[in-house]
C-alpha cells in the first residue's frame, strides 16, 4: 500500500525544512548540554501498542457512522497496525480483544506478525456483553456475580483469552470489569469486593510465570451508583493480594474530572505497580478522545513523572505497557491513531528535555516559581522536529498523516475491502 520508494520520496520532498527546523532544536539543545540524538534515539525506541477495537470507527449508543474500508477480520487489522508502523515506526505491538479476535489459523497470524515486524501486547478479556453461546447472563456481574456459576464462567472465559494470547506471544492479560451496580442496596460493598478477589486469584492462579495481569480500574459507566473497581486504589489493593504479576492500569480516561493523574502515575511507581496505561483524551470522563487532544500540559506532566522514574535507581518498577484506548466516531480512526501517537512522542520527548538535577534543587529550596518555570520551559519547546526525524530515522516518514492523506491510503482501503465494511468496535 505504501512501498519504501514513496516513504523515501515523501521525505525527500519534505527534507529542506525538516532540516531547518531540526537544526535549530539541535542547536538550542546543545546550548543547554543536551545531545538531540541521544533523546531522539530514546523517542525511536519508545513503542505504543495500537487496540485491534481502534481501527473500525467507533460509535457512541446512538449511532455509529463507518466510513469504509474498515478491518473485517483479525489479518486486516494486523495489516492495518503494519500500516501504522510502516508510517511511524512506532506502533509495533497490538491489543486484542476476546471475543472479537479469536485467532483461528494461528501459523498464518504467527507469520503476518512477524511478516509485518509486529508481536501482540496483550490479549483483553470481555465480559461487558453477553455472548450467543454463552450460560449466563453479565448483567449482574461477571467476576463479583452473587452466583458461583457466573463467576466460574467468566474465570473461565479470562483464561481462555490467556490461552489465546500464549498461541500468539502475548505476555500480558487485560482485565477491565464492567461490574458494578446503579442504585444503592443493589449490591454488599464489601462481599462484592471478596468474590472479585476471589476470582482474579483463580485467574492468576492460570498465568505463567512470564506473564503479567493489568487491572483496571473506571469510577463509572456502565454502572452509575457504584462500580466494583472504581479507583487506582482499588486495583492496588487487589494487586497487592494478587502477587509480584499483578498490576494497575491507568486509562487517562478513568478518572473524575480534575483528578491529578500524573500524581496518581508517580504513586503508583513509587510502590512498583504500575503496569500499563490506556492513552486517550478526556474531557468529561471515558470519552476516548485523541490523547493529548484536551490536555496536552497533563499528558506532558504524567510523562514528566514516568521518565523521573525511570531514571531514578531507588524506583523498583517493572517495564511499564503504552497502549491507546481511544474510539472515534468522527476521525478516520487511522488518522486519529497516527495523532495519538505523535501527541504521546511530543510529550516524551519534552519530558526528556527536563533538566532533573537543577529542578530537585530547585524543589529542595522550595523555589516555587523557578521549579515551575523550569518545567514550563521544557513544555513550550517546540520538539515535533524531534519526533519527526525519529520517525525518520526508525524508516517511517516525517509526516505520518499527511503521508496517510496524500498516499490516499483510506481511499485504496476502501478500494479493496469496501464501502460498508464492519468490524466490532466500541
Ligand atoms: C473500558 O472503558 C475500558 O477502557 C477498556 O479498557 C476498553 O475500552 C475495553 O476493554 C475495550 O473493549
Ligand atoms: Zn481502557
Ligand atoms: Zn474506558
Ligand atoms: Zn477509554
Amino acid at each position: 500500500m505504501i512501498d519504501s520508494q514513496r516513504i523515501h520520496d515523501f521525505n525527500q520532498s519534505h527534507l529542506d525544512e525538516h532540516r531547518f527546523r531540526l537544526g535549530y532544536v539541535r542547536d538550542l539543545l546543545a546550548r543547554r548540554g543536551l545531545d538531540a540524538q541521544h533523546i531522539i534515539q530514546q523517542l525511536v525506541a519508545f513503542q505504543v501498542a495500537i487496540p485491534s477495537w481502534a481501527l473500525g470507527t467507533g460509535g457512541t449508543r446512538f449511532g455509529r457512522y463507518p466510513l469504509g474500508g474498515e478491518p473485517r477480520s483479525l489479518e486486516e487489522k494486523i495489516q492495518d497496525v503494519g500500516l501504522l508502523n510502516q508510517l511511524n515506526g512506532s506502533s509495533n505491538a497490538i491489543s486484542l480483544h476476546i471475543p472479537w479476535d479469536i485467532p483461528e489459523d494461528v501459523p498464518a497470524l504467527q507469520q503476518l506478525l512477524q511478516e509485518k515486524k509486529l508481536t501482540i501486547d496483550s490479549v483483553n478479556s470481555n465480559t461487558f456483553q453477553d455472548q450467543q453461546e454463552q450460560a449466563y447472563s453479565y448483567k449482574f456481574g461477571s467476576l463479583c456475580h452473587t452466583e458461583q456459576a457466573v463467576r466460574e464462567q467468566a474465570i473461565q472465559h479470562n483464561v481462555e483469552c490467556v490461552r489465546y494470547g500464549e498461541q500468539l506471544g502475548a505476555k500480558t492479560h487485560t482485565v477491565w470489569l464492567a461490574d458494578g451496580s446503579n442504585f444503592p442496596g443493589q449490591q454488599h460493598f464489601r462481599r462484592a469486593y471478596q468474590r472479585t478477589q476471589e476470582s482474579l486469584a483463580a485467574i492468576y492462579e492460570a498465568l505463567p510465570s512470564d506473564w503479567t495481569m493489568l487491572i483496571e480500574y473506571k469510577p463509572y459507566e456502565p454502572h452509575f451508583y457504584s462500580m466494583i473497581i472504581p479507583d487506582w486504589g482499588t486495583s492496588y489493593s487487589l494487586c497487592q493480594q494478587l502477587g509480584q504479576q499483578a498490576q494497575v492500569l491507568v486509562d487517562l480516561g478513568h478518572h473524575l474530572p480534575n483528578t491529578n493523574i500524573e500524581q496518581i502515575v508517580g504513586r503508583l511507581l513509587h510502590f512498583g505497580r504500575l503496569g500499563g496505561f490506556h492513552f486517550n483524551g478526556s474531557m468529561y470522563g471515558d470519552d476516548d478522545l485523541t490523547t493529548g487532544s484536551m490536555k496536552p500540559f497533563q499528558l506532558f506532566l504524567i510523562f514528566n513523572e514516568l521518565v523521573d522514574g525511570a531514571q531514578d535507581a531507588a524506583v523498583q518498577n517493572p517495564a511499564v505497557a503504552y497502549m491507546i484506548d481511544a474510539s472515534h466516531n468522527t476521525k478516520d480512526p487511522l488518522e486519529d491513531l497516527l495523532q495519538s501517537v505523535d501527541n504521546i512522542l511530543g510529550a516524551y520527548a519534552k519530558a526528556l528535555l527536563v533538566d532533573r538535577t537543577t529542578l530537585g534543587e530547585l524543589q529542595q529550596q522550595n523555589d516555587v516559581v523557578r521549579a515551575e518555570e523550569l518545567l514550563r520551559d521544557a513544555f513550550l519547546t517546540d520538539v515535533r522536529p524531534l519526533v519527526q526525524e525519529a520517525y525518520r530515522q526508525a524508516g517511517g516518514v516525517l509526516d505520518p498523516v499527511s503521508a496517510y492523506r496524500t498516499q490516499r491510503i483510506r481511499e485504496q482501503l476502501i478500494q479493496q475491502r469496501g464501502k460498508l465494511s464492519l468490524s466490532t468496535g466500541l
